[in-house]
């Protein structure tokens, strides 16, 4: 550290020079992120409550209440009534909160296992090593759907939880909710839904009149739901969402923090101090945005995503790994060859993509930052590349 504090013009000439190697959303480089340009009134909002610590809900309880509020809404549109939740760090935090939970609701397993399928994210593999849990992987189909035989192969007396995802890491795909539920129904294991990209664009989807299969609080056995502000909520980075059908669950598993300067709280999230701004932040996207504002958003990202399938479609080598169910593009080759080459071409042309070896795919995430002329220009690159590479 300099000795003397620089002038602050200095201190924004250097940053500006640093943090010009970052990519940016507009420029529509970034086509392989689940996040996206918050919402502008959601930005100013957060500067303006950046202080406030949801860690302390005593000491900030008019925010603690809007999250109790944003709570209530969010269960309405999940189909759910009298749903507990917490806003957290991401759908990673959500992720682990379930699995504990899923855990500890089984103290009678001594080697506890959670059924996950495949295409599960990463999250899941962490907080299985962070609490001891050994995680079943369910394999897909060739279709990339999930193969249920196999999954409830999986399910066994050491089984304490299952997981389902609407709008998977990779492909953006809802799995059989309902059918897993029906393998959950009369036991005593914690089915919870990873709905981090999902729960914000399928019930406006739905809305749009796309069929969506049940996949929420509406499916019986589904006991939570993790669903993330900051992918297609439009919400402040970083900001996820973990929601629980039952809320005597938590009676037993928060940890009682008694000497807090608001009082004698417990925490059932993993951080301590915890953001209130990006709460307040999405509580003002819904006033604003409302249903309607939301279904725009979503409209215009599946109509780019359309018009990305059909330049897909019309480059020979290349093809879609699967119809995009929802804002998201999964490529592969016609010819069995491995997308690599591909995909390091495309990054030498700036565009920054997600490569999924496992699945031989590249990945196009059509967030609201992704503009036609964007996908226009990358398609006529990736049909360069293709040719260059002889794919054909
Ligand atoms: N569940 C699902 C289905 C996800 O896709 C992700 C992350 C998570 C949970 C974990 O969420 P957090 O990252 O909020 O903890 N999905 C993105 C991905 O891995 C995360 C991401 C976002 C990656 C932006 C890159 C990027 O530029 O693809």
């Amino acid at each position: 550290m300099q000795e003397k504090g620089l002038e602050k013009q200095e201190i924004l000439n250097i940053l500006e020079k640093k943090l010009d190697k970052d990519y940016s959303y507009d420029s529509g480089s970034i086509l392989g992120s689940m996040c996206t340009k918050p919402f502008d009134f959601a930005v100013e909002i957060y500067k303006k409550y950046i202080s406030k610590n949801l860690g302390d809900p005593g000491l900030f309880s008019g925010t603690a209440e809007l999250e109790e509020e944003l709570v209530a809404e969010i269960a309405e549109l999940f189909h759910g009534r009298n749903i507990i939740g917490t806003f957290t760090t991401g759908g990673s935090e959500a992720n682990l909160i379930a699995m504990r939970i899923a855990k500890k609701l089984r103290p009678d397993i001594t080697n506890p296992e959670v059924v996950v399928p495949s295409s599960a994210h990463v999250s899941f593999d962490k907080a299985a090593d962070l609490l001891g849990i050994k995680l079943r992987k369910a394999k897909l189909l060739k279709n990339f759907n999930l193969d249920l035989e196999h999954f409830e192969s999986l399910i066994t007396k050491d089984t304490c939880g299952v997981v389902g995802i609407a709008g998977t890491t990779s492909l953006g795909l809802i799995d059989p909710i309902e059918e897993i539920g029906r393998f959950t129904e009369d036991k005593e294991i914690f089915f919870h839904i990873d709905a981090a990209f999902g729960g914000f664009i399928l019930p406006f989807l739905e809305e749009l009149n796309y069929n969506i299969p049940p996949w929420d609080f509406s499916v019986k056995s589904v006991d939570s739901i993790t669903a993330d502000p900051h992918k297609m909520g439009l919400g402040i980075i970083p900001s996820g969402g973990f929601f629980l059908r039952d809320s005597s669950i938590l009676k037993n598993f928060g940890f009682e923090i008694p000497y807090l300067a608001g009082g004698n709280f417990k925490h059932f999230q993993i951080v301590g101090t915890r953001s209130g701004g990006t709460v307040i932040g999405f509580w003002v996207i819904l006033k604003s945005l409302g249903i309607n504002g939301f279904k725009e958003i979503v409209k215009k990202c599946m109509e780019n995503t359309n018009y990305l399938a059909k330049r897909i479609n019309e480059i020979k080598g290349i093809k879609l790994a699967t119809d995009p169910v929802m804002n998201v593009v999964g490529i592969t080759t016609e010819n069995g060859k491995s997308i690599c080459q591909i995909d390091e071409n495309l990054r030498n042309e700036k565009w920054m993509v997600g490569k999924f070896e496992d699945f031989n795919l590249i990945r196009v995430v059509i967030m609201p930052h992704v503009q036609k002329i964007h996908l226009q220009n990358f398609a006529e690159d990736l049909d360069k590349i293709v040719k260059k590479l002889n794919y054909v």
